[in-house]
């Protein structure tokens, strides 16, 4: 254990955009709430509330799924415009905590908090945290607490909803020993099946492989599980001047063509909302770009992007959505379909400082559900 060990907040909002909802239309508090696209057809569910949850509702699930295991859920269609201002909302009540902060998602954020533990207990401050989510926005929030980002989203994820699990200094392998490997960020559901045939299930087990192994197994990221597993963590805290690219794509159910109008309005309407979820980005992180790119695969599988600098950088919307829309619309031809659109935006300035010129590349992925 290092003399000094971190304080690393993860906290992650319960049921977000239903939550938003419950908030806004009273008459949804205590319903089962399905956000998300529309039954027939494709529609898929973004989040759920715990009330529906009951009924094994979850996100991704298709709509029409989710309506027939819940009859009574009452969908709403999201309001991504809120959802990305009640966001702003939170994050800035993170960032008076402290300036260290990796905001992963709208609802979710890593917060190191070290220094300001100097003052007040850690635990102190993620109680701090809870209340003033509450009473400033309505919301609640799960928090985790530990010595790294690794056990600190485990834990902010176990007591869900209004959870608050702290893993103390020292204990991080024996909190992890007994849970499923997939718990593990970096061991998707494809390596926990693999873990699984050879008798690897619980977290504790996965520590206790040979070096060599994890090298065989995860390859160049072998180093990086193995000490996760053990509890060893040295991940930073990748605030905003460490991130390179900030983007957001989706892949979608049938190749969508832009030859008619229709189809291009489609595609122009997918742009806006990706273009948004960048914007809501850049915005919680007090950050502009100039660079904007737009990442398309075709339905061979080709997969391509196009980007522009403009003349000087942004965080509006509506620029982005323009130049993203210019360079997809360039790329409209009679034969092609596209899978999977992205849109993202990089070479940072800080909105009220210099030029930002930093190394380590971090693309922060949005969700998008449509
Ligand atoms: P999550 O934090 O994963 O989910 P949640 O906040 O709804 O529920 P909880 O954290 O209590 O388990 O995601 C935050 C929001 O992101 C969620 O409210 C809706 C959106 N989202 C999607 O649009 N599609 C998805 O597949 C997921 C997982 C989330
Ligand atoms: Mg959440």
């Amino acid at each position: 254990m290092p003399p000094h060990p971190r304080h690393i907040i993860h906290a992650d909002l319960d049921a977000f955009y239903a939550a938003v909802e419950q908030l806004d239309n009273p008459e949804l508090r205590g319903l089962p709430v399905l956000v998300g696209g529309r039954p027939e057809g494709r529609g898929v569910v973004a989040t759920a509330s715990y009330e529906a949850r009951r009924f094994g509702v979850h996100s991704a699930m298709p709509m029409a799924t989710a309506v027939r295991q819940c009859p009574d859920g009452i969908i709403v269609r999201p309001r991504f415009d809120r959802y990305r201002e009640m966001s702003g909302q939170i994050m800035g009540i993170f960032r008076d905590v402290t300036q260290v902060i990796q905001p992963v998602s709208l609802d979710e954020a890593y917060l190191d908090v070290t220094e300001a533990a100097a003052e007040r207990s850690p635990i102190a401050i993620a109680i701090d945290i809870k209340e003033r989510v509450a009473a400033e926005t309505g919301l609640t929030v799960s928090v985790g607490l530990g010595t790294g980002k690794t056990v600190a989203k485990i834990a902010s994820d176990l007591q869900k909803p209004d959870g608050l699990v702290v893993v103390p200094v020292g204990g991080e392998a024996e909190f992890l020993a007994p849970l499923a490997v997939g718990k593990l960020v970096g061991v998707g559901p494809k390596s926990a099946a693999r873990l699984h045939d050879e008798g690897v299930e619980t977290i504790g087990q996965l520590a206790e492989m040979p070096d060599a192994w994890f090298a065989r197994h995860f390859g160049r990221r072998g180093d990086s599980i193995r000490d996760r597993a053990r509890g060893i963590d040295i991940d930073p805290v990748q605030t905003s001047r460490e991130a390179k690219s900030m983007s957001a794509e989706t892949t979608f159910a049938d190749d969508l063509p832009g030859n008619s109008d229709e189809e291009r309005a489609n595609l122009r309407s997918i742009i806006e909302r990706l273009s948004g979820r960048v914007a809501g980005s850049l915005a919680n992180k007090g950050i502009m770009g100039r660079t904007v790119t737009v990442k398309m695969r075709l339905s061979d599988f080709t997969t391509f992007t196009r980007q522009t600098t403009l003349s000087s950088p942004t965080d509006e919307e509506a620029a982005i959505v323009s130049t993203a829309w210019m360079l997809l619309d360039r790329e409209l031809a009679p034969d092609r379909a596209f899978r999977l659109l992205g849109v993202g935006v990089s070479g940072f300035t800080q909105k009220d400082g210099p030029d930002d010129a930093t190394p380590e590349p971090v693309v922060t992925q949005q969700r998008l559900i449509l």
